[in-house]
């Protein structure tokens, strides 16, 4: 039949066809509930979903823009549709909210980017999108079903005290960044009419917890994902969280409570003594290693320190506390202790159990003691125990289950440590732990990562990045010597060690030290253009020389300067100080 396009009726049905069918070229017409709306994937989409079509927001942003200070992307100006819409799972009767920002139809590059979040976040708010957007990448987060965008897995953790909630825990152990990046990937398909033969790239970005839910991913789901960015990865959950309130039993073993600016001041020390260790002297430790070899802490016994008094509280070894103390802090002026040293010394030695077998890694030498935590007691005018807040949260939460933060550590031993890593092991390992490490369905899908960890981070020790890389190197190449199962791993999964950066993040004791903060630029050239990263792109962001290009050296190789040139080694008594034989533990850990 002939259509005659002047014919009211045959109006009339092109109009329902238009609103099913049609694709906006403009950021202004697509940016409607009506069109969203007609774009939500199907039914047919996961087994067990259901998309609430009443549910869609949108609005639209124009002109946004980032400076040239952000961590994770660099600075950019663009305009964005930004939708919300809610999903269900069957027979369940739940919400889970999901928001995806969408880029200008003309700027669209058929990618898409999964974001994650930080502590017992799964999203970061909407800090993390723009480095989606402005690579015309559709970017989403997701609130897990927790309650809203800002409600956080924890306070949905417990049913009530002794109930976990399993919904809640699988939801922000992996299923619901899965969920988010399957209804996105699809609704992106649909919002640019992409044809079903057009490849959309899909990528995953995050740091700390956000690095965790990469890996959970890409350990699961092998073909989801062409791409990820993963910063220094909060996974072996039970050892990870334990680990916070190591420092807290070495202090209370050797009855020895330091002062902030004590430890600040061995920090400081060490960073002066090793600086130079890498061939170049820029304030940065670029070779924790070196100095862990060639550098004896005890040195540092009896020099001067001095803090002036604060009313904020804390030292800076507070600073990523979820929980700051608000005491005021006096005067700090003394010498460094014997104490204190030893203190240090067995924090940076790691978790030993009572009978001297190691149970865990630890920090590198020359990152801060954040968690080294004391308080001051103006009525004694003593410093005493302050629980680290996120290591008490975790027995709280998941080892009592009964949400009630630890306020003394009265009784807990370095054997009571290693028994909540270990039975965490068992009770997570299939939620939070994150450590699988066969990694062969995202290898032979094409999959590659960039891995990135500070080597001074003082939340995450890097060597935990160091043992899974390892542990993926040698469960895939068993058949390889060290050197050539590196090289194959380098071909799609490369980890780099950021000198003298902190936690996801730049550091204010180092910094000169580099940040790669053009990662998604550099995951999104090797995916879509084969250009393999021999070294990471990477940027000053802080102090004297911010703006400036630096590389770093990928894993196992190592910076050294020589007459000014970076050059990247082999060092195998250098990569000998990252690796932890862990004979307190019974079974492999990954
Ligand atoms: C966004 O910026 C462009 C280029 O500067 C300008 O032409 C446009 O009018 C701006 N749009 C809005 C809505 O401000
Ligand atoms: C995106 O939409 C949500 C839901 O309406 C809203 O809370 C949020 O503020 C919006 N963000 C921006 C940047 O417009
Ligand atoms: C668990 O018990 C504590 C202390 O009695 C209470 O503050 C908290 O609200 C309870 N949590 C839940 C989830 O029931
Ligand atoms: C440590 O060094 C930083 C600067 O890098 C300085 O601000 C701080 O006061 C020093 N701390 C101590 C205890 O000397
Ligand atoms: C720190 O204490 C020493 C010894 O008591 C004293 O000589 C020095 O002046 C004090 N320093 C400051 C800055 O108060
Ligand atoms: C939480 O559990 C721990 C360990 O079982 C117990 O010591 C503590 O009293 C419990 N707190 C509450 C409020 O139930
Ligand atoms: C590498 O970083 C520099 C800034 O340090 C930036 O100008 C350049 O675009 C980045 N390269 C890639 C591939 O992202
Ligand atoms: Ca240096």
């Amino acid at each position: 039949m002939q259509l005659n396009p002047w014919c009211p009726r045959v109006m009339a049905l092109a109009a329902i066809i238009y609103a099913t069918t049609t694709t906006a070229t403009s950021l202004e017409d697509a940016c409607t509930v009506n069109y969203v709306q007609s774009k939500l994937p199907g039914s047919d989409l996961a087994q067990g979903i259901t998309i609430d079509p009443s549910s869609v927001t949108t609005n639209t942003v124009y002109n946004a823009s980032i400076g040239t200070d952000e961590t994770f992307f660099p600075a950019a100006t663009f305009s964005y549709c930004n939708v919300t819409f809610a999903y269900s799972h069957d027979g369940r009767g739940d919400q889970v909210l999901v928001k995806y920002w969408l880029p200008d139809p003309a700027k669209f590059e058929n990618r898409y980017l999964s974001t994650g979040g930080g502590g017992y976040a799964i999203n970061s708010g909407e800090q993390s999108l723009p480095g989606g957007i402005m690579y015309g990448a559709v970017a989403g987060a997701t609130d897990g079903g927790f309650g809203s965008f800002t409600t956080q897995a924890d306070a949905a953790m417990l049913l009530a005290n002794g109930t976990i909630d399993y919904e809640t825990l699988y939801m922000f152990g992996y299923k619901g960044i899965y969920e988010l990046s399957k209804i996105g990937k699809q609704f992106t398909r649909n919002f640019f009419d992409m044809a079903e033969t057009s490849k959309l790239y899909s990528y995953y970005q995050g740091c700390s917890e956000g690095g965790r839910e990469g890996w959970s991913q890409i350990q699961r789901f092998g073909d989801e994902w062409d791409g990820a960015a993963i910063g220094a990865p909060a996974f072996r959950w039970s050892f990870q969280q334990t680990q916070h309130l190591y420092s807290n039993i070495v202090t209370q073993t050797l009855e020895y409570y330091p002062p902030p600016c004590e430890m600040e001041k061995i920090v400081n020390e060490t960073i002066s003594a090793c600086d130079a260790l890498d061939g170049l002297k820029d304030g940065v430790v670029s070779r924790s290693d070196l100095c862990q070899l060639h550098f004896d802490i005890s040195s540092v016994i009896g020099k001067p320190y001095y803090c002036a008094a604060s009313s904020s509280g804390g030292g800076y070894g507070s600073q990523r506390k979820r929980q700051m103390s608000s005491a005021a802090t006096p005067v700090q002026n003394g010498t460094v202790s014997k104490e204190g040293v030893e203190v240090a010394k067995e924090v940076i030695r790691g978790l030993r159990d009572s009978k001297g077998r190691q149970v865990y890694l630890s920090y590198q030498v020359a990152a801060s003691f954040a968690d080294v935590t004391t308080q001051y007691n103006s009525a004694t005018g003593e410093w005493e125990l302050e629980v680290d807040g996120l290591g008490a949260e975790h027995i709280a939460l998941l080892v009592d289950k009964n949400g009630t933060d630890l306020s003394t550590l009265d009784g807990v031993t370095y054997d009571t440590l290693k028994n909540w890593m270990i039975s965490g092991m068992q009770e997570y390992g299939s939620t939070l732990q994150t450590n699988w490490p066969d990694l062969t369905p995202f290898h032979e899908a094409g999959g590659k990562v960039i891995h990135f960890h500070g080597e001074a981070d003082n939340s995450i020790p890097a060597a935990s990045s160091v043992r899974y890389w390892e542990s993926v190197r040698s469960i895939m190449y068993p058949d390889l010597s060290y050197k050539e199962g590196a090289a194959a791993l380098k071909d799609w999964y490369q980890l780099y060690l950021v000198p003298g950066a902190a936690h996801c993040g730049t550091n204010e004791l180092m910094p000169n030290g580099p940040f790669p903060q053009t990662n998604l630029q550099v995951l999104i050239n090797w995916v879509e253009k084969d250009v393999k990263p021999v070294t990471l792109n990477a940027t000053v962001l802080q102090g004297e020389h911010v703006g400036e290009n630096r590389q770093i050296c990928g894993w196992p190789l190592r910076p050294k300067w020589k007459a000014g040139k970076m050059e990247c080694e082999y060092d195998q008594e250098s990569i000998d100080t990252w690796h932890y034989d862990l004979t307190g533990v019974p079974v492999p850990v990954y």
